[in-house]
C-alpha cells in the first residue's frame, strides 16, 4: 500500500464560515461523487476486461494527449486513504460507481468475485467511516464485447445488464444506501452513438435513439433484479443530466426550439421514468428517423419504476435558436456538436457571461427554475443534485496551497439556488459536489480539473484546494 501522498495545504487561509443560517433540512445528505473509469486506474487488475473507454481512449485523437484510464487516480490502491479524506470533509454520502467490466468480465457469464470483492471494500470502507454508499451501476464503462455484440443499440445489452445488477445486488445487498441505475443516460445515447464525442464514438442518429430505448428498458430491468437479488426494492434512483434549456428569444421557432430540445434532452428520458410512456411530439419530431419499432409491448411497464429519488446533475445553462434566429455568429458547443436526432438543424448561441475551464457558461438561476420545473411536474418525486462543480485551472503555487476562488464562487452560488428552491418547496434530498479529485475527464483526459482535491499526476500526491476548505466549512456549519 502507497505511503500516504496526502499533502494538507495546513497554512491554507481559513475560508470564511457560511454567514447564511442553516439553510438546508438536518438529514441532508451532503456528499461529493466519482466514477470507476475517472479515478481507479488498475484497467487490468483483478480480472478486470476492457470497456468501450478503455478501447475509445486507446483510438488515436479521440483523448486529449492520448490519456487513458489506465491509472487514472489509482483510487482502486488508493481509496482509503481517499476516504479518510471524505472523514475530513464531513461528508454523510459518497457517490462512487461500480465497473461492470471488473466485476463481470466480457459482459456476461458470472460475476468475478475479485471485482466485488473490490466493491464491498468500498462499501465496507464507507460504512465504517458513517459515511452512506451512494453505488450507480452505470457510468459508461460498457464491456467492449456488449459493443462488439451492437452495445445499447441491441436490445440484449439490457439484459445483460439486469444480470450484472443482479450480481452486485447479491453482494452488497441492503449496505448499500441508494442505488442508482445510470448516470446520465443522455450522453452514453447521444454522445456516445450519435456525436461521435464519447466512446464508442459512433454517429448513427437512428442507433442513438435506440441507445436511449434500451438505456430506459435497462434501467427498469435493473430495478427488477435489484429486487429479486435482494428480496424487496431497495431505494432506487437514476441520475440524469437534464438541459436547463431555454430560447434565444420569445419567437415562436425558438420556443418551439426549446420544445424539440426538452424532449429529445429530457422528456425522452423523464416520460418513460416517471408516465410510462414516450412524448409523442418526440416520436414526430423523430418519424423521419425511425418509427421506434424497438419499443415492444410491455416495455414501457418495465420503465416506469418506484423512485426513491431521482438524480440530477447540473453545470449549466442552454440556449437554442432556429437556424434563422440566431443573433449571434457564434455557437456555443458546450455539448460538442448538435447531437440531437431530428434536431440537428437547430443552433446553441453563445450565452455571454462568465464561463468554467471547460467553457461552459455559469448560471446558477438555471438550476433553481430546473428544480422548480421538476417539482411542478411531479411534486412528489424526491430530487437529489448528484453532481455539480466545475472545472478551473487550479495549480499548486510556490507554497504548496491551491486557491480556487472560481469554484468556490460557484459552488457557493449553486448552493444558494438549491436553498432557494428548497423554500421554494422542492423536496431535495442531497447535494453531490461532482468531484473528490481531480481526474480522467473523458475526452478531455486530465487537462481539466474538477476536484476539491488537486491530484499532481505524475506523483499522485493529492492536495487540498481552498474550496475543499470552504466545502468542509458549509458542510459542519449546516450539520450543526
Ligand atoms: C458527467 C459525468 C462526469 C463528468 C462531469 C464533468 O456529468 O458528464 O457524470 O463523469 O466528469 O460531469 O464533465
Amino acid at each position: 500500500m502507497p505511503g500516504s501522498t496526502l499533502a494538507h495545504a495546513e497554512s491554507a487561509p481559513a475560508p470564511t464560515p457560511p454567514k447564511a443560517p442553516r439553510r438546508f433540512p438536518a438529514d441532508f445528505w451532503w456528499g461529493v461523487a466519482t466514477s470507476a473509469y475517472q479515478i481507479e486506474g488498475a484497467h487490468d487488475a483483478d480480472g478486470r476486461t476492457a470497456s468501450i473507454w478503455d478501447t475509445y481512449a486507446r483510438t488515436p485523437g479521440k483523448v486529449h494527449n492520448g490519456d487513458t484510464g489506465d491509472i487514472a487516480v489509482d483510487h482502486y490502491h488508493r481509496w482509503a486513504q481517499d476516504f479518510d479524506q471524505l472523514v475530513q470533509l464531513g461528508v454523510t454520502a459518497y457517490r462512487f460507481s461500480t465497473a461492470w467490466p471488473r466485476i463481470q468480465p466480457g459482459g456476461s457469464g458470472p460475476a468475478n468475485s475479485a471485482g466485488l470483492d473490490f466493491y464491498e471494500r468500498l462499501t465496507d470502507g464507507l460504512l465504517e467511516r458513517g459515511i452512506k454508499p451512494v453505488l450507480t451501476l452505470y457510468h459508461w464503462d460498457l464491456p467492449q464485447e456488449l459493443e462488439d455484440a451492437g452495445g445499447w443499440t441491441n436490445r440484449d445489452t439490457a439484459y445483460r445488464f439486469a444480470e450484472y445488477a443482479g450480481y452486485v445486488g447479491e453482494r452488497l445487498g441492503d449496505r448499500i444506501a441508494m442505488w442508482t441505475t445510470h448516470n446520465e443516460p443522455w450522453c452514453a445515447a447521444y454522445l456516445g452513438y450519435a456525436a461521435g464525442a464519447h466512446a464508442p464514438g459512433r454517429t448513427e442518429p437512428l442507433a442513438s435513439l435506440a441507445a436511449v430505448h434500451h438505456l430506459n428498458l435497462s434501467h427498469g430491468l435493473a430495478v427488477g433484479a435489484l429486487t429479486a437479488a435482494l428480496g424487496h426494492q431497495p431505494e432506487t434512483s437514476i441520475t440524469l443530466n437534464l438541459c436547463a434549456v431555454r430560447g434565444a428569444s420569445d419567437r415562436p421557432e425558438d420556443q418551439d426550439a426549446v420544445r424539440r430540445i426538452d424532449g429529445i434532452a429530457n422528456r425522452v428520458f423523464l416520460d418513460p421514468l416517471l408516465r410510462g410512456s414516450y412524448p409523442a411530439d418526440v416520436l414526430e419530431d423523430t418519424r423521419h428517423i425511425t418509427d421506434w419499432s424497438f419499443v415492444q409491448d410491455g416495455d414501457l411497464e418495465i420503465i416506469k419504476q418506484p423512485l426513491a429519488v431521482l438524480g440530477v446533475n447540473y453545470y449549466s445553462p442552454t440556449v437554442v435558436a432556429a437556424p434563422e434566429a440566431s443573433e449571434s455568429g457564434e455557437w456555443d458547443t458546450h455539448h460538442g456538436p448538435n447531437c440531437y436526432p431530428g434536431s440537428e438543424h437547430l443552433r446553441f448561441p453563445r450565452i455571454p457571461g462568465s464561463r468554467t475551464a471547460m467553457d461552459w457558461p455559469i448560471d446558477a438561476d438555471a438550476l433553481y427554475h430546473l428544480l422548480l420545473r421538476l417539482h411542478r411536474e411531479h411534486p412528489d418525486l424526491p430530487l437529489m443534485i448528484t453532481e455539480n462543480g466545475m472545472a478551473s485551472d487550479d495549480y499548486a503555487g510556490p507554497d504548496g496551497l491551491v486557491n480556487d476562488p472560481d469554484r468556490i464562487s460557484y459552488l457557493s452560488g449553486h448552493l444558494d439556488a438549491a436553498a432557494r428552491a428548497i423554500e421554494a418547496g422542492v423536496d431535495l434530498r442531497g447535494y453531490f459536489q461532482w468531484s473528490l479529485l481531480d481526474n480522467f475527464e473523458w475526452a478531455y483526459g486530465y487537462s481539466k480539473r474538477f476536484g476539491l482535491l488537486y491530484v499532481d499526476y505524475p506523483s499522485q500526491k493529492r492536495t487540498w484546494k481552498a474550496s475543499a476548505h470552504w466545502y468542509r466549512s458549509l458542510i459542519a456549519a449546516e450539520r450543526g
